[in-house]
């Protein structure tokens, strides 16, 4: 493989789908094309974010990007530049300024093409942007605006700030420009706004889960007695990408038996056996967005009856959790409660290290859910109510390392004024349905 250089470049329109509606436009004359999509979502879609952070600043909001990556990995661009811009750029900064600032661009986009890539006239093309700038002229011309309004925002990782600051760095720079100013934390300004989706988002997401639905197909049809499970892993990935999943949100999960209590067991050369559980975890992620489903298979087609008590337990109470949600007034926590104190009416027990028994809710041992957006594990304040418009997984699950039986049920939620509609609906998970996915080849 070639080194091309850390593989920092501004990609060429790499996500943009041109929507085919030539047909249409010709047997119905007047009506416009609608607009070109990039990465899943509308043009406005990204203008109307960046308006929105913009409207609420009281001073400059920074956000730097410089995306490295391994020959190991595949080049992803950083979320909260791809979710103001529309553009996978490996490295720049995108300037938003307050309303007031007269005279001002409100909008600046500075392109590092130390790499080379697309000129800053295709840049502006692409993202409808009209303040595109090389990236060495960026402090330069931040440097009367800083002047003006010395409160600035910087959002981002630290290595990604450390990396784009100017020579000396930036609070230094700052109040060389004005001795009050004061450099703030701005990734809060963006991460708010990130949990609600936009229609385009949650188009993506639906086609994430789609993808992850077909995924989940294929390796649960994989699953029979001697099968490992990178076997099943495979199969799962070919699903990802027929679904038109470039990558993973998360490395897949695939735990049989003793594995299956394992939260985050990474796939091995095991033999799955007859009787045992199988926890598949996975998700796929289109145009930045990712799916989280988990399903739990009975290896050889038939839950034993133990297991089965444990799966409708488990089902229950995602199924309770479904209802228990008010939009804009429930919190994570008090949905993390909820959960647990539903697992521990069951009349089922677990048996623990110590062989004794004990309650089930002993033996969910992770959160209830997150948020999924742009990450896997997405944005989000959890002290806050779940607002509509979010996007969840909920995941109950029960891990029984004395009984050799891991159990979990994820699925993925829109949130809306009348309540979660489940995105993950095609997917069946029902004890004996999920028995039927199995045993079809
Ligand atoms: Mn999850």
């Amino acid at each position: 493989m070639s080194d091309l250089g850390a593989r920092s470049y501004l990609r060429p329109r790499p996500g943009y789908v041109i929507v085919a509606c030539a047909a249409i436009t010709i047997l119905c004359g007047a009506i416009a094309a609608p607009p070109s999509l990039i990465l899943g979502q509308t043009p406005a879609e990204f203008a109307q974010r960046r308006e929105r952070l913009r409207s609420a600043l009281d001073g400059i909001l920074l956000v730097p990007s410089s995306v490295t990556t391994t020959d190991r990995e595949r080049f992803r661009a950083d979320n909260d530049l791809v979710y103001l811009t529309g553009l996978e750029l490996s490295s720049g900064m995108l300037a938003l300024l307050p309303n007031g600032a007269e005279g001002d661009a409100k909008v600046l986009l500075f392109v590092n093409r130390r790499w080379g890539g697309p000129t800053l006239d295709r840049v502006k093309e692409d993202s409808g942007l009209s303040d595109v700038y090389d990236y060495r002229e960026a402090w330069e011309r931040l440097k009367p605006i800083i002047g003006r309004i010395p409160k600035v925002y910087v959002a981002g990782s630290r290595a990604d700030r450390t990396a784009m600051e100017p020579d000396g760095g930036l609070e230094a720079y700052v109040r060389a420009q004005q001795p009050d100013g004061r450099v703030l934390n701005g990734n809060p300004l963006i991460h708010n706004l990130r949990v609600v989706k936009s229609d385009g988002e949650i188009a993506n997401i639906k086609a994430a889960v789609r993808a992850t639905v077909e995924g989940m197909r294929r390796g649960a049809a994989r699953i029979r007695p001697g099968t490992s499970e990178l076997s099943v892993e495979g199969a799962v990935l070919a699903g990802f990408r027929e679904g038109n999943a470039p990558r993973e949100a998360f490395p897949c999960i695939v735990g049989a038996g003793p594995n299956s209590v394992d939260l985050h067991h990474d796939p091995t050369e095991r033999s799955m056996r007859s009787g045992e559980t199988v926890v598949v975890d996975i998700g796929a992620e289109v145009h930045y967005y990712a799916a989280d489903i988990t399903r739990t298979f009975p290896v050889g087609g038939r839950f034993s009856p133990r297991a089965r008590e444990l799966y409708n337990a488990v089902l229950q109470v995602q199924r309770d959790c479904e209802q228990y949600v008010k939009p804009g007034k429930t919190t994570w926590g008090e949905l993390d409660s909820y959960a647990r104190a539903q697992l521990r009416q069951s009349r089922l027990r677990g048996t623990t290290s110590s062989n004794d028994l004990e309650t089930l809710d002993r033996f969910l041992t992770h959160y209830i859910g997150h948020y999924i957006g742009m990450d896997v594990h997405d944005v989000g304040q959890s002290a806050s109510p779940i607002p509509v418009g979010s996007v969840l997984a909920i995941e109950p699950g029960v891990y029984i390392p004395a009984e050799n039986i891991g159990i979990r049920i994820e699925d993925n939620y829109l949130v809306t004024e009348t309540g979660l509609v489940r995105l993950s609906e095609a997917l069946p998970r029902d004890a004996d349905d999920i028995e039927r996915m199995v045993r079809r080849r």
